[in-house]
């Protein structure tokens, strides 16, 4: 009897302790920013000369929450701003987009033609099967801004 009480007692503690570690579980999770999917990433090889590269991805927003992608930065250059092409009076031109709202279980979708990633002042020469890593940044609704390292594979398309 004595030891069946001291088995529900400790069955009891380790209850807690379970219940215990579940609520801070859940308290992390509402901080904890869900980065979207990367799908479709590459960078457009370019001829060896060029000054500005573009790379090209798909953001899968897969959360209950809006986001926006905010800008990016890539170690390999010397810039990286986020562009859309719009064309003005028969001209193509490139506009950059500082804040880019991605709701609740949708996408971002870019690809040529639209929305790139457009990078500046390579620091080094691309061929065909190079990887180049660019980071994405996100804020949530509270402002808080997060950084997604992918790597870009460099393809010929
Ligand atoms: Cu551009």
């Amino acid at each position: 009897m004595k030891l069946q009480i001291k088995f529900i007692s400790m069955m009891l503690l380790f209850l807690t302790q379970l219940t215990g570690i579940k609520t801070v579980m859940a308290a992390e999770e509402t901080s904890v920013f869900d980065f979207p999917e990367a799908a479709d990433l590459w960078m457009r090889a370019a001829p060896p000369n060029a000054k500005m590269l573009a790379a090209y991805i798909t953001v899968v927003n897969n959360s209950q929450n809006q986001m926006k992608l905010t800008g990016a930065f890539a170690p390999d250059f010397g810039m990286a701003e986020i562009h859309k092409t719009v064309e003005i009076d028969g001209m193509l031109k490139m506009r950059e987009q500082k804040e880019l709202i991605i709701s609740a279980q949708s996408s971002l979708v870019m690809k040529p033609g639209g929305l790139h990633i457009m990078l500046m002042m390579p620091k080094k020469k691309f061929k065909v099967g190079d990887q180049t890593r660019i980071c994405l940044v996100y804020r949530n609704a509270a402002g808080e801004e997060y950084v997604q390292h992918l790597d870009f594979p460099v393809l010929k398309k």
